[in-house]
């Protein structure tokens, strides 16, 4: 189960990480909720423009190919659950990884089409600059793909995500500081259901209990070091 940390080495700045994180420069619940959106769409979908950005120049680091490989290597016997919008798990060969948070390089229509049914369904019609996208003839707007505070996980990625926590032998927590639910709840899942549970991280995180073994290292360092000759 991965967070922010694992793509850390990729470039993407963490959430949480007080020298680069995007808590320090912004106010997430203010930028990352559907309220704050709708205060502010275009400013929020210039947040989300820098964010994909960074994402689509960034490369998987050493730890998402360490993962990737062992996927190859041992077909389903890894399932990457991540809380991270980026596609960079999929990039390393985990395509199947299971998204929590949703995918940032995805666009949405952030209101049901009133239309829908009786015409053409929303169309992407202008988008002044910096702005979302809007329908010219409903006035909808675009929004970005992910899982806002405040707005459900997609139903099919929680249940996956729970049924792996509930049936693996062992789960890796890898770059998380554990502070966002239902996602931080995962591994006490696992654990709570028998498996040995490890904890990645340079530092401390919310959820260091819920472990039987911390790794004080990073994904980028810990990881390759961590599946090698499996
Ligand atoms: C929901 C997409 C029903 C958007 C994100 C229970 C208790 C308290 C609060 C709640 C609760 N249940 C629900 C809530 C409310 C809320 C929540 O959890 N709030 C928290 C902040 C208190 N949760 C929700 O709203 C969720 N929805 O539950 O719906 C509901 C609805 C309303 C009310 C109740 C229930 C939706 C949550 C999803 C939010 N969307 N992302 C976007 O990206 O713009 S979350 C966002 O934070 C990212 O996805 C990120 O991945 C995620 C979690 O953070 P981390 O991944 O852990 O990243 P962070 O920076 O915090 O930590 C990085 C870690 O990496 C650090 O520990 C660092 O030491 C480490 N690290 C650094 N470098 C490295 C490293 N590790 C390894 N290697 C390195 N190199």
């Amino acid at each position: 189960m991965t967070g922010a940390g694992m793509s850390a080495e990729s470039g993407i700045p963490t959430f949480r990480d007080a020298r680069t994180g995007y808590w320090a420069r912004f106010d997430p619940m203010q930028l990352a909720s559907e309220q704050g959106f709708r205060a502010d769409p275009g400013g929020v979908w210039r947040w989300y423009a820098e964010r994909r950005q960074g994402v689509r120049a960034a490369q998987p680091n050493a730890g998402h190919l360490a993962l990737g490989a062992f996927a190859q290597r041992h077909p389903g016997r890894l399932t990457v659950i991540t809380q991270n919008v980026d596609d960079l798990h999929q990039r390393a060969g985990n395509s199947d990884a299971i998204r929590l948070h949703g995918d940032i390089l995805l666009d949405l229509w952030l209101d049901e089409c009133p239309r829908r049914g009786v015409g053409r369904p929303c169309d992407t019609a202008w988008a002044g600059a910096g702005e979302p996208p809007v329908c010219g003839e409903c006035g909808n707007r675009l929004r970005p793909g992910v899982v806002w505070f405040g707005e459900n996980l997609p139903l099919a990625a929680l249940t996956a995500a729970e049924q792996a926590a509930d049936q693996c032998e062992v789960m890796l927590v890898v770059g998380t500081s554990g502070a966002v639910w239902p996602a931080a709840g995962l591994a006490a899942r696992a654990r709570g259901a028998g498996a040995w549970v490890a904890i990645v991280n340079p530092d401390a995180s919310e959820i260091d209990s819920d472990a039987h073994q911390l790794v004080r290292g990073t994904a980028a360092g810990a990881l390759p070091a961590l599946f090698d000759g499996w």
